[in-house]
């Protein structure tokens, strides 16, 4: 324990005790960690007694070093203030201002927002400035969250395992909740308030509806308590279904009018129990989950029933777009938007439609989703998955603020100039309700996402949902300058690495636009072979189409038309492979083996050398982090260093087990020089993981 002297005012409190933080490098503290090991001389003035200005405060004395200038924390109303003619309009209720300025007679920055969590902002963004090399001199910056609901999704099960999280176990001790109230939940909240997160959702999308029973009710509410003065809101997933698994009714139609009463006292229940409750997040009528389709009702006839249930508390629901029904031929990537498109204007106007980033799911990479810009009336969320399903699970590098840009900077043709981000953001469209969730990628690990690296992500989804227009880049060097520290090798060095890593999982895993290529169930590692699964589009030869003569799925006119779901332009850039980035090439195009990509390689030669690339970043990777071996502590190094040879190896396997497959579709040679897979096809069809983690159950 420390002794500090805190600043009230004209009143000094001497001897007052703050502990110091863990001093092991294990990962825990995040991007977090203080910059300086004393805090002792720091200055903070707070004019105010919130439990979030008290946070504030803490932060500051916890992150600033001793000869940081002092920091005035207080909000708009502060009369303090009144002289400084400052302008808080703009600010919204969680923006901040940051200015060096003379307050009663000192020169101090004052850290201000209308609201306390807008000086929590405030004082995190002031760490986060000072920390990546800010000058601490002539201060001003303002800044306001750009998306209003910035959402983590847990997929966490009631029994503590995580549907695709890779760094053990669910954070929420449900069995010890409401009682027990881990550190941990505290530690956490403050980690995304640091990056502004302000919305958590507790319990996986296929969701059980015991997650709405008193108990559960209670356990939810004891960590709202805990997240509140952080400004983080709880919401919950919800089963559709549960008026009859709860609540003994025959139906779960939303047109049904006990059905929605139901709906309206299990609201009323709970926000009794939590009453800044967010809402309730949906997946009805997709792999298996209950849905108003059941019953011949529409997605809207559903999501506007929940709706009206958490209207009155100032609650919302997010209702998800991810659906492609059991039977429906009709290409997958079309889906979503055939079922939504046509629901625009329908929905309520405290509903927003969760979409993901793509139209298929979470691959290393996929074209925007034709649904943004296609539904102007009606909120869309974008949903992102942080925990790497499909780009090699906790153990690869794979930065993915890259794949988030690039999807929110992609233009969707509707409007001109109109980006994915204008319509999250609600600029397209002037919407006031908007959102970014992210699937979380956290759990007990203590380093809490699985690794170091893997942090990262954590870090740029909420960086992003403030502010979706900052760079993947920059976003990636700020992360890197707070957790390593400030030499200037290691952040060039770790952002360097990180900002060619997505890219190179996209190359060993299947480049040019292919999609959806990995082994059964769990997802790990590459099966491009699978074909025998139940419903067609479970099966990545579905995805693939590749036979003697091709590879590729025609989504043009000629094959199933899902470009035409883009606006115009971007139609038409897709409708041709000439004119298609190449990146996307055979997402949208079924293409001859001897097709010539724009540097005159065959197809075939081009896809072998993007799997050769992608390996080689890998080995480069590895190269970069061992010079960075004096610079970085023993245990964060040790453990990155062994991740990448795992990634090394996992790199190599995907791309010789590919490469084996598509050989044996297009019986090619190996272009000149190149290495032969290791094994026969017969070796790496055979490989069984029954027990890779994150599977669903
Ligand atoms: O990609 C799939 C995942 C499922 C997940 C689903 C979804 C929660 O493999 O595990 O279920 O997406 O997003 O609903």
């Amino acid at each position: 324990m420390n002794r500090v002297r805190i600043w009230l005012g004209a009143l000094s409190i001497p001897l007052m005790t703050v502990p110091l933080p863990a001093s092991a490098e294990d990962g825990y503290a995040l991007w977090l960690k203080p910059a300086a090991s004393s805090v002792r001389q720091m200055k903070a003035n707070r004019l105010g007694d919130s439990a979030t200005l008290m946070l504030a405060e803490r932060e500051l004395r916890h992150a600033l070093s001793p000869d940081a200038p002092p920091v005035v924390l207080a909000t708009a109303s502060s009369p303090s203030l009144k002289m400084l003619g400052l302008k808080f309009k703009g600010l919204g209720d969680e923006g901040y201002l940051i200015r060096s300025v003379t307050l009663d007679g000192r020169k101090v920055i004052l850290v201000a927002g209308n609201s306390d969590r807008g000086a929590l902002y405030g004082a995190f963004a002031l760490i986060r400035h000072l920390n990546t090399g800010g000058p601490a001199e002539s201060i001003d910056l303002r800044s306001s969250p750009k998306v209003k609901l910035r959402v983590l999704n847990h997929w966490d099960n009631l029994d503590g395992s995580v549907e695709r999280g890779y760094a053990g176990q669910s954070l929420w001790d449900w069995w010890t909740l409401p009682d027990f109230r881990d550190p941990r939940y505290t530690d956490y909240a403050r980690a995304n308030a640091s990056i502004g997160i302000n919305g958590t959702v507790l319990n996986n999308v296929n969701a059980k509806a015991d997650s709405l029973t008193a108990p559960y009710i209670a356990k939810a509410a004891a960590l709202a308590d805990i997240f509140r003065p952080w400004g983080i809101r709880v919401y919950l997933s919800v089963r559709f279904s549960a008026p009859i698994e709860l609540g003994g009714l025959k139906t779960a139609d939303p047109r049904d009018p006990a059905v929605a009463a139901w709906w309206r006292a299990k609201a009323d229940e709970i926000y009794r129990a939590i009453p800044d409750f967010g809402g309730f997040l949906v997946k009805a009528n997709s792999e298996g989950q209950p849905g108003p389709r059941d019953y011949g009702a529409s997605h809207a006839d559903g999501a506007n029933m929940l709706a009206a249930a958490v209207r009155d508390h100032g609650g919302i629901v997010m209702w998800r777009a991810f659906v492609y029904a059991e039977t429906d031929p009709e290409d997958r990537a079309k889906q979503a938007y055939s079922e939504f498109k046509p629901l625009d204007g329908k929905f309520a106007d405290n509903v927003l439609v969760q979409v993901k980033n793509g139209a298929i799911d979470f691959q290393p990479r996929e074209p925007f989703h034709p649904l943004f810009g296609a539904m102007p009336r009606t909120p869309l969320m974008i949903e992102f998955q942080i925990t790497k399903e499909y780009l090699g699970f906790a153990t690869h590098l794979a930065y993915l603020g890259p794949l988030f840009t690039e999807v929110l900077d992609a233009r969707t043709g509707h409007r001109p100039g109109e980006t994915v981000a204008d319509v999250v953001d609600g600029k397209a469209e002037h919407h006031k309700l908007t959102g970014m969730a992210g699937v979380a990628n956290i759990g007990r690990d203590r380093d809490w996402s699985g690794s170091t690296f893997n942090q990262a992500n954590w870090y740029a989804f909420g960086r992003l949902a403030w502010d979706p227009d900052l760079s993947a880049e920059a976003i990636a060097r700020a992360w890197a300058a707070q957790t390593f520290g400030p030499d200037r090798q290691v952040i060039d060095t770790v952002t360097t690495m990180m900002m060619g890593s997505r890219e190179a999982v996209v190359d060993y895993t299947g480049a040019l636009g292919l999609a959806h290529l990995m082994a059964t169930g769990h997802h790990y590692g590459p099966g491009p072979w699978v074909s025998e699964l139940a419903r067609p589009e479970w099966n990545p030869v579905y995805y693939h189409r590749a036979d003697a003569a091709g590879i590729g799925f025609d989504r043009t006119e000629s094959g199933s038309n899902a470009v035409g779901q883009y606006a115009g332009p971007v139609a038409r850039t897709f409708a041709k492979p000439g004119t298609t980035p190449e990146s996307m090439l055979l997402w949208f195009h079924h293409l001859p083996w001897t097709y010539r990509v724009a540097d005159g390689r065959s197809l075939w030669e081009d896809l072998v050398a993007h799997y050769d690339r992608g390996v080689a970043y890998v080995a480069n990777m590895q190269k970069q982090w061992g010079g960075l071996r004096d610079k970085i502590d023993a245990e964060r190094w040790q453990k990155t260093a062994t991740y990448l040879a795992i990634q090394n190896r996992e790199a190599q396997w995907w791309r010789d087990a590919s490469l084996a497959y598509w050989m044996s579709v297009n019986h090619l040679p190996l272009p000149a020089g190149v290495r032969p897979p290791e094994h026969d096809l017969a070796w790496y069809k055979a490989q069984q993981y029954p027990h890779a983690p994150g599977q669903a159950h």
